[in-house]
């Protein structure tokens, strides 16, 4: 688990240390395609068939939704658009995109991150 890491995270003053797992490949993608921008990888511990986490190679100060700003717009968009795709290559009828904010809010790790979930029974509707 990446238990060290998820309270250095929070202030940007720290190392972005779920970046250093990133660049020493310690976590494979294992399929799932990334890009310049958002590196996809399976959840360790998946809820579903699909579960991977999409994550911003850049934290840029954005450890949880709740301090998005306008400079974030384009890469959480960008996000969007990977988890559409990445859906598609798993060829899933019916997906979740969820972000959690806070430790209240189930956040456990703090670089944001979309957790893209699916396959498998019908999901409860949430909302
Ligand atoms: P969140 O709770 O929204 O912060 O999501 C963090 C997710 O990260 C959680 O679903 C479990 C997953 N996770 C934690 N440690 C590791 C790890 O070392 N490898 C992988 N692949 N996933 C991890």
């Amino acid at each position: 688990r990446w238990d060290t890491i998820l309270h250095a995270g929070k202030r940007d003053t720290e190392p972005p240390s779920i970046l250093d797992k990133f660049l020493a490949k310690e976590i494979p993608s294992t399929g799932v395609l990334g890009d310049d921008s958002v590196r996809p990888f399976r959840d360790i511990a998946p809820v579903a068939p699909t579960h991977v986490l999409i994550i911003p190679k850049v934290r840029n100060g954005l450890t949880q939704l709740r301090h998005a700003t306008a400079d974030h717009a384009g890469v959480l968009g960008h996000m969007l658009e990977v988890a559409a795709k990445i859906a598609k290559e798993e060829e899933l009828e019916g997906f979740r995109v969820v972000v959690n904010d806070g430790a209240k809010g189930g956040q456990e790790v703090f670089h944001l991150h979309m957790h893209l979930i699916g396959g498998g029974k019908d999901m409860e509707k949430l909302g």
